[in-house]
């Protein structure tokens, strides 16, 4: 990079009301490296010739090899727009499902964002997906329709058509942000009415209902894409042209004599020119005229491309170009390929880099613009609300906004995701040309070796005056014997970097949102659990980074060694960066593992996490070839966790290495970085590990030849199975009844639990699948209750949290079901899991999960209700966990399951501390609650018997307890799941194949091969193209991709994205029981039953006991049926 130009950006810097920090989103293959080469090429760091095939920022050498990007990465630009000088800088971000978390961390650090959108594809999966997460991150979007020159060379659409394909395409991506707009109308709304509510309960004036929905209201003008708001761009980014309709309104304002505002009105739109009266008409559909569009601006650019690359019309060319003014290299008219004239005459005439820069600095914020909203929403963690937060720490909004880089201002900033670089591509280890200064300094060096060696005396005088022309040295006025060594050692070092050093390096990709960032600066490293409240409370007032800071948890200090400006794959080193610019922070790969907050003030609260849309699902197992470099691959490894966003590297209790990554290329790209860069060994690598669930499901009513089983049979069934559950175990420790109920007794027989699964509606299921979330802070807002403390928790929440529990009554409806909702226990596994613990012990009141909703309504009456936890409430729970975690049937978690306790007894007789507190053998709840509520002062002592003990020695036998309990309820819903028809639950992908309708027939050949199903098929409109939306179990999935290229030659490439967990229907442990069942099945009945298959995989994986025999009738060949 030119001196000139660093010098240029860095003043730009400087004043964040010219500077845009913007990325690039689309579906993949839609084109934004390609159209970020033509806006690189406008800066003169690439040629503009090879703009679109260089893709510049795809640095990787995968990406070039595939064709895609695989990273999101920056590049500081400037643009010179009027009078102005603009400093953008510009992230290029990946297209493909399994990169979306990159977007993430591009998205967070920009105020803008332009989307592109593929002319002939239009709206795709991922630009829904970008469109939202722009939304989500309330960042401002501009819109580029690219590549229409499909429309032209490959639809070969008229000009007319094109434009009705064009305004459908617009139609369709404002439908989708129209969605994203309206929701949040109506959620803003709906918290309106319930702050109105409880303001009406006071007033009680009359009642009238407001029907409006508040959409009237709400202004969505400027929300919506429309080429006459400047916020559109059509452009074809391979061509290098592009333009917005303000240019064309300027143009023929000047040549037609219409105002241009006018023109700018009606260029979009139904209207036409009236060429005799002069005017411009509404209603060209009706009256069969051409859009003002299609006339002056489609047509011309549709003859263009027929002049030169359709019928290659030499003469007329040269009209053109003479008419449109610009000039074209004799060589570009002569070359072959027709494409590089078009691109040499279109790129002067319309350059894309032109519209598309012009649009970005008009339309979108700059730093300074930052709304409110979005600052609360970037401090505001977790469940909290903003005003709950210290009060200094509300005072940083103001930093914010102001984005100041005064003296004074706090330094504030964000870093994203941790990148890597080659330690040799590093600026301070780079051999940079010499200037022509350095050349004259080394020349000089060289002559004053040499007169040393003459005569030492004479040659310092000499060299005194010849150094008179290279200006610095000589008025430092130094010894230049001094000089010399200094001048040699720096030369030594620039020639030889040390080669012992690691050869990448982590540079943070980060932004400055307040403050100047100054090199070697000491900071607070903000871990995403710290919290502000805490830190402030424990830090000494007006400590700093430097200072010497007691320990606080979360909270680091650590300095920033290196700054530099991101220009893609090169970095240039900054002395200091001022607020609003996106920066590379050099040396804090030791304090940040993914992504942190860093500030100078303890007072800042770690933002809000990046919002990941894509689930890492795929897992794999890894293994050095050589097992002596095991060391390696761990430190390879954790490399690696620390360099992608969102892989994840686990260490599994079987001691293997596992790497999960978001899909089949995500992963083979982790796995190259692994063995290329970060461990450089070889490796070996596991099949990838399918995750599965397991379910228990409702008893069968018809069997598997579909003829409707009897009630006898179904019992049959279900009691064959049972006793396969209880055989070969002490029958007196365990008991399974009639009705499923299974009861264990601990070995002590001190302690007896009755537990019962039942399988949950699908509907449960999801809705706890997809609360997930809302579950944890659940349980985090009980965990505090549990402790006495109360944690400030924002009404929205509090909502949030009474409509999910709405939702579960509604939803949990009949006689089976009966006031289950208030009587749930705990979620599992891991206390947020699908599955639901439900307490039906008779007479036994805990206090409810949804404590916090009982809280607010009759605030402080709750405590005296009769509801106090007994002895051992959390080993029932814990045993849940441990159930739930692992299931019987291949040690995967389970899903969609309910266990009822129905009865739970504790001889605490027995225990030894209480054996002279009381007679009876057995505690009866309804006496033990009863009593708690008579006798407080005696239970309480009981309840909390180890506190209240006199000695240490009775603790053990509790802790004994405890554990037997834990241990026999773990049992217990182990065995109450296998007295119930247990199935697999496989994971399930959805993807979108876009495939024209020669090659649909292949396409569903592959999906039906590998047991997909086809959702719907849907034909694009406008083009021969075909959507099928289709469903697809992980398991199958892999070379799927692949397969679907190979198959369609190209024509066809599928996303896979992760949706849902669906029951496998056939049953893993089901062997033929009936006449027709042996007559239709055979004997052994191991024609594929595909749920077996998966489950005995995954017990082989995890080395558990596989039930196959290898060789079963071994006598003779025999043909079913016909041999009996
Ligand atoms: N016909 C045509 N092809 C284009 C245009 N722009 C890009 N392409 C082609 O589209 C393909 C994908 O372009 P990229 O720029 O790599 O797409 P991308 O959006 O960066 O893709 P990902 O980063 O992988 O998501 C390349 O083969 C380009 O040559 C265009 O305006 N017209
Ligand atoms: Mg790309």
């Amino acid at each position: 990079m030119g001196l000139s130009s660093l010098e240029k950006i860095i003043a730009l810097q400087r004043n964040p009301a010219n500077i845009r920090n913007l990325c690039i989103l689309a579906h993949v293959d839609h084109g934004k490296t390609t159209l970020a080469d033509c806006l690189v090429a406008s800066n003169g760091i690439i040629s503009s010739r090879l703009a679109g095939k260089l893709r510049y920022l795809d640095s990787r050498e995968d990406e070039q090899i595939r064709g895609i990007t695989m990273k999101s990465s920056a590049i500081s630009l400037h643009y010179r727009n009027g009078d102005h000088e603009y400093l953008l800088n510009l992230i290029d971000s990946p297209g493909h499902v399994d990169f979306s978390s990159e977007v993430s961390t591009a998205v967070r650090l920009c105020d803008g964002a332009i989307v592109i959108v593929d002319a002939v594809e239009g709206v795709c999966p991922q630009t829904q997906a970008v469109l939202r997460q722009a939304w989500l991150e309330n960042i401002r979007p501009v819109l580029v329709i690219n590549k229409i020159d499909r429309l032209i060379m490959e639809l070969k659409l008229t000009s007319q058509e094109a434009y009705t394909h064009l305004q459908k395409i617009l139609e369709q991506v404002n439908a989708v942000t129209g969605s994203l707009f309206t929701s949040k109308v109506l959620e803003e709304r709906a918290e309106k009415e319930k702050e109105e509510d409880k303001e009406s309960e006071t007033l009680s004036g009359d009642q009238v209902f407001d029907w409006s929905t508040g959409l009237e209201e709400a202004d969505d003008s400027q929300l919506y894409f429309s080429p006459d708001q400047g916020n559109v761009v059509f452009a074809s980014a391979i061509d290098g042209w592009g333009f917005s309709i303000q240019q064309f309104a300027h143009i023929y304002s000047q040549r037609m004599g219409i105002k241009a505002e006018v023109l700018l009105k009606t260029l979009w739109g139904d209207f036409y020119l009236n060429a005799k009266a002069k005017k411009i008409m509404k209603g060209a559909q009706a009256k069969g005229k051409k859009q003002l569009f299609v006339q002056l601006v489609l047509d011309n650019i549709w003859s263009l491309y027929d002049a030169v690359v359709t019928r290659r019309d030499k003469e007329k060319v040269e009209k053109v170009v003479t008419s449109l003014g610009v000039k074209v290299m004799a060589r570009d008219s002569r070359h072959s390929d027709p494409k590089v004239l078009l691109s040499a005459i279109c790129s002067q005439w319309l350059p894309v880099s032109q519209a598309v820069l012009s649009m970005v600095c008009e339309k979108l914020p700059s730093p300074l613009d930052m709304a409110a909203e979005r600052v609360e929403k970037l401090m505001t963690v977790g469940a909290r609300r903003f005003d709950s937060l210290p009060e200094q720490t509300q005072e940083l909004k103001q930093a914010f906004l102001q984005c100041s880089s005064g003296e004074n201002a706090p330094v504030i900033v964000y870093v994203s995701k941790m990148f890597t670089v080659d330690t040799k591509a590093l600026p301070q280890n780079r051999q940079r040309p010499l200037t022509q200064e350095e050349i004259a300094k080394r020349r000089e060096l060289a002559r004053q070796r040499h007169a040393d060696r003459m005569a030492a005396d004479q040659a310092t005088a000499e060299s005194n005056n010849n150094l008179g022309h290279s200006g610095s040295m000589s008025q430092e006025g130094q010894p230049t014997g001094l000089e010399t060594a200094k001048m040699e050692r720096l030369t030594l070092k620039d020639w030889k970097p040390e080669e012992e050093e690691e050869q990448t390096k982590f540079i943070a990709f980060a932004r400055v949102y307040s403050g100047v960032v100054k090199k070697g600066q000491r900071v607070f490293v903000l871990g995403p659990k710290y919290d502000p409240a805490q830190g402030l409370r424990m830090l000494p007032e007006g400590c700093s980074a430097s200072d010497c800071v007691p320990e606080v948890s979360h909270l680091f200090c650590c300095s920033m060694e290196r700054l530099y400006l991101l220009m893609g794959k090169e970095l240039e080193e900054l002395e200091e960066v001022p607020a609003g610019n996106v920066l590379g922070i050099g040396g804090l790969e030791e304090y940040i593992l993914k992504s942190a907050t860093l500030s100078t003030s303890p007072a800042c609260p770690p933002f809000i996490p990046l919002n990941f849309e894509a689930t890492p699902i795929v897992r794999v197992a890894i293994e050095p070839k050589h097992p002596s470099e095991m060391p390696k691959l761990v430190h390879g490894m954790r490399l690696l966790n620390q360099a992608d966003p969102c892989a994840e590297v686990l260490i599994q209790e079987t001691g293997e290495h596992v790497l999960v990554t978001a899909g089949e290329v995500h992963l083979q790209r982790c796995l190259d970085d692994l063995r290329e860069r970060f461990a450089k060994i070889e490796i070996s690598v596991s099949k990838p590990i399918i995750p599965f669930r397991e379910t228990v499901v409702r008893p069968p009513k018809v069997d598997m030849v579909n003829e409707e089983l009897g009630r006898q049979q179904k019992v049959a069934i279900i009691h064959q199975v049972k006793d396969e559950a209880s055989q070969g175990r002490s029958s007196d420790t365990l008991h399974v009844d009639h009705s499923n109920l299974v009861t264990i007794t601990t070995p002590n027989r001190l302690a007896t639990v009755s537990v019962r699964a039942i399988p949950l509606p699908q509907e449960v299921t999801h809705l706890l699948e997809c609360s997930t979330e809302l579950i944890r802070t659940l349980e985090q807002i009980n965990m505090h209750l549990r402790e006495g403390k109360s944690l400030d928790v924002t009404p929205r929440t509090l909502e949030d949290i009474a409509g999910f529990k709405a939702q579960l009554e509604s939803l949990l409806q009949g006689r089976k079901w009966n006031n289950a909702v208030e009587r749930i226990w705990a979620f599992g596994p891991r206390r947020y899991g699908p599955n639901i613990l439900l307490n039906s012990v008779e007479g036994y009141q805990r206090p409810s999960v949804w404590q916090c909703l009982v809280r607010r309504d009759k605030s402080g009456e709750s405590g005296a209700q009769a509801t106090a936890i007994r002895d051992f409430d959390n080993s029932i729970v814990s045993g849940f966990q441990l159930a739930t975690l692992s299931g019987p049937m291949c040690e995967e978690p389970l899903m969609g399951v309910c266990f009822s306790v129905e009865r739970w007894d504790i001889q605490y007789s027995a225990l030894p501390q209480r054996q002279d507190s009381l007679e009876d053998d057995t505690i009866s709840h309804e006496a033990l609650a009863n009593s708690k509520v008579e006798q407080s002062s005696e239970t309480s002592a009981q309840a909390d018997g180890t506190a209240a003990g006199p000695g240490q020695a009775k603790r053990r036998p509790e802790a004994a307890v405890s554990g037997l309990l834990i241990a026999a309820m773990k049992e217990a819903c182990r065995h109450a799941f296998q007295a119930q028809p247990q199935r697999l639950m496989a994971a399930m992908y959805t993807c979108e194949i876009m495939a024209t309708a020669e090659v649909l027939g292949r396409v569903y050949g592959v999906l039906a091969k590998r047991e997909g199903r086809v959702l719907h098929e849907d034909m694009k409109e406008g083009t021969d193209m075909f959507i099928i939306k289709a469903v697809l179990p992980v398991a199958e999935s892999f070379g799927f991709s692949d397969e679907i290229r190979k198959r369609t030659s190209g024509l066809a490439s599928p996303q896979l994205v992760f949706s849902h967990w669906e029951v496998i229907s056939s049953d893993p442990y089901w062997v033929p029981t009936t006449e027709e069942e042996y007559l239709h099945f055979g004997e052994k009945a191991d024609s594929a039953n595909q749920a077996l298959k998966y489950m005995n995989a995954v017990r082989r994986r995890k080395g558990l006991y596989v039930d196959e025999k290898i060789v079963e009738h071994a006598e003779k060949q025999r043909t079913l049926g016909k041999n009996k």
